[in-house]
């Protein structure tokens, strides 16, 4: 079995925002920002609910975060000693990404001698509502050690303060916070039961927004003194009962618990890849977050682009769960994958409403997506650094795209699992409204023979407002004519309830409409020189480098795009926009398109957004280049173990960890190097693997049955286990 442990040997404050990220623990229902337990608000200590939001004034509405169960800290002799602020002897934090276990010990010099403090937590795979924590404390001379130990329910926000009222109480050796939110009351219960494994009495000192036991004792020379605790966090929210007993429940069989339920799910998602351990590990470790933030047996939750690490984009959920996320759940856990298109079938009427609001048709769903589909993107979703007000941006109201990877995520998850059965309990209403959104936006000038689709931001944020960006229009072709084939397809095996479906939409209207728009719609070709323009005049802007527009920022904080920004008159791009087009629709264009292009665009993209490598990545795979595809790859499945990802846009914080880039990170593994594809209903693999790899296998689920893919160089087998 591979070692998946990352390690930071020395304290270094600077790295407080991204350890927090990159030593993440999450069971799906919430994740644990890795930092360390004397930590507060000012530390960006949270523990963020998954699925919970909230507004506070006039402020963005956010996910939010629990009070902290985890809040504990020393005292020696009468003197604090807690991180950042009392300079460490030695220190070192620890993930062990295979059982999803954080650690640490630091030392530290006391007058007396050193005092050495070790903790070990974890967000428990098998009991979701339940962390579990061993805090030891020792020195090396005799001293008075006081351990603190609470729940603090300061807790940092973004744009906070949620929880409007707060209640702390403690009965029969249980502590307990209940916080409730302002906008729509909800209750997130926190309580927590802790047992010393030395006799002392306990203090508990209950203030207003945080209560803390101290446990007292005298210390003998090198002998260890802990506390277990186990914390419970639930929700007037949630849709299943949490009934442990956590006095009873005891560390260390929790804890075997919780690993046994990693190795159930390391069992089917581990990839082994021979030749390469960096690359192995970067991988894993990608997988290792997407595990950690899967909505497991939840109803109503899909997957913020940020994951469970805190309240950047407003906890919500983009289009990169079904473009990104969603083809590693489908292969490893596909209900999973159900959860996630569940969660857009169900927000069916907030797409709606949105659509609406807009004077179009059909669903429109969410640039960034809430509970119950609530559009959280405001139209001033960035910051201007230079005068610190909100600026106009287009995300919310004109990503057309967004409906279209809903659907594309449920056709993936079609093809991948073979139950069409989703059809049925309302996927086939969100795909028919999704074709009918799109056919909305159509417009046809009186001269020409094509329907095109006007003022619109594509994958590429930088670019606002423009005319048949590639992108857009192939995909929402993509929608006509998959809502052609599902209707067919439902008509023929849901007889019944295609009545109920043809009262509602026409369904013989339905099909004449979508097959108009499928085959009138305006797609952009490839120009003489093979180069695909990204839309209408964009060859006309000027041409050059991404360094030349980096070096005219005034500020590093600067946002590239938007009216005036930086980017926006020239070609220099955010994020992979043709080359997505090019990958997902591969068998649209030859090699040569599909090279010419890559190089045409990848040294005008800036990679602004962690989504755009992997997708590039994958475009190299699909031309043969496997080692250009390496290092993008690298990139991608490193997003959050490399320092310096990009922090803000604009006066905006945009840090956190990167699911999509990890999930994109999985795609080029499967899909580019393996080669893995699905024809006529069997898996095929026709791999490419970077020169170094001498060979790779993972496990794979497909319609039911899990797979065995095993490569070496030249060599390939798929069997069924
Ligand atoms: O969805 C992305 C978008 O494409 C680029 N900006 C960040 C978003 C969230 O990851």
């Amino acid at each position: 079995m591979t070692e998946f442990i990352l390690s930071e040997n020395e304290f270094n404050k600077e790295n407080i925002p991204w350890n927090g990220n990159r030593f993440l623990t999450g069971n799906g229902y919430f994740g644990i920002r890795g930092t360390l337990e004397e930590y507060t608000k000012e530390n960006m200590c949270a523990i963020n609910m998954a699925g919970i939001y909230d507004r506070a004034g006039d402020a963005w509405r956010e996910s939010v975060n629990a009070p902290n169960p985890l809040y504990t800290y020393v005292i020696i002799n009468g003197r604090k000693y807690a991180l950042p602020h009392n300079k460490p002897l030695s220190h070192m934090q620890t993930l062990d990404f295979r059982n999803g276990v954080h650690s640490r010990r630091t030392e530290w010099l006391a007058e007396g001698g050193i005092i050495t403090v070790k903790c070990e937590r974890f967000a428990s795979m098998s009991r979701r509502h339940l962390i579990a924590m061993k805090y030891t404390v020792s020195a090396d001379f005799e001293c008075d050690v006081e351990i603190v130990t609470g729940i603090d329910g300061d807790v940092w926000d973004i744009n906070g303060p949620h929880f409007v009222k707060m209640q702390t109480s403690y009965k029969n050796n249980v502590c307990y916070v209940t916080g409730v939110t302002g906008e729509k009351s909800i209750a997130v219960n926190v309580r927590e039961a802790v047992k010393p494994d030395f006799n002392t009495d306990e203090t508990v000192i209950n203030e207003e927004r945080c209560i803390c036991r101290h446990f007292s004792l005298k210390t003998k020379p090198n002998v260890e003194y802990s506390i277990e605790k186990i914390a419970e966090i639930t929700s007037s929210e949630d849709d299943f009962e949490a009934n442990d007993n956590i006095e009873r429940l005891v560390y260390s069989e929790l804890k075997a618990e919780h690993i046994t339920e990693w190795e159930r799910i390391w069992n089917v998602s581990e990839i082994t890849i021979d030749g390469d351990d960096e690359a192995m590990y970067a991988i894993n470790y990608s997988i290792y977050h997407l595990n950690s933030i899967a909505p497991r047996g939840q109803k109503g939750k899909s997957i913020p682009a940020r994951g469970l690490s805190g309240q950047v984009y407003k906890g919500a959920v983009f289009w990169d769960t079904e473009m990104f996320m969603i083809d590693y759940y489908i292969h490893t856990e596909p209900e999973v994958a159900k959860t996630l298109l569940k969660y857009r079938i169900e927000t069916i009427e907030g797409a709606r409403q949105k659509a609406k609001e807009y004077g179009l048709k059909g669903a429109y769903y969410a640039w960034e997506s809430q509970e119950g589909g609530y559009e959280g993107c405001s139209d001033y979703n960035v910051t201007d650094v230079f005068t610190g007000r909100p600026m106009r941006t287009h995300f919310r109201d004109k990503q057309y795209h967004v409906s279209a990877a809903v659907v594309y995520g449920l056709m993936k998850y079609i093809r991948g699992t073979g139950d069409y059965s989703i059809l049925n309990e309302g996927a086939i209403e969100t795909v028919i409204e999704c074709a009918q959104f799109y056919r909305s936006l159509l417009l046809r000038y009186a001269d020409k023979p094509y329907y095109e689709i006007h003022d619109v931001v594509g994958p590429d944020e930088y670019h606002e407002r423009v005319n048949n960006n590639a992108y857009t229009n192939r995909m929402a072709k993509f929608v006509f004519d998959i809502a052609i084939e599902l209707i067919e397809k439902f008509e023929k095996e849901y007889t019944e309830d295609a009545e109920r479906i043809d009262k509602k939409y026409d369904l013989a209207k339905t099909r004449t409409m979508l097959r108009d728009s499928s085959e009138n719609i305006f797609i952009q070709q490839p120009h003489e020189d093979g180069i695909i323009e990204q839309f209408n005049g964009y060859f006309d802007l000027e041409d050059t480098t991404v360094e030349t527009v980096r070096s005219r920022l005034l500020n590093p904080k600067e946002y590239w795009g938007g009216a005036y920004g930086v980017a926006a008159g020239t070609q220099v791009i955010k994020q992979a926009d043709i080359a997505a087009m090019l990958s997902m629709f591969r068998n649209d264009y030859s090699v040569e398109i599909m090279k010419k292009n890559f190089s045409y665009y990848e040294h005008r993209t800036e990679h602004g957004s962690s989504l755009s490598a992997c997708m590039y990545a994958l475009l190299a795979c699909y031309t043969g280049d496997a080692d250009t595809a390496y290092s993008l790859f690298m990139k991608s499945a490193k997003a959050d173990l490399t320092k310096g990802g990009k922090e803000w846009a604009g006066l905006v914080y945009i840090g956190g960890t990167h699911p999509a880039s990890e999930g994109g990170a999985w795609i080029v593994a499967v899909n580019g190097f393996a080669g893995i594809e699905e024809t006529d209903g069997k898996l095929i693999c026709r791999p490419l693997l970077p020169e170094k790899w001498k060979g790779m296998s993972f496990k794979l689920m497909y319609r039911n049955k899990l797979y065995a893919v095993d490569i070496k160089k030249g060599k390939a087998a798929i069997n069924e286990i």
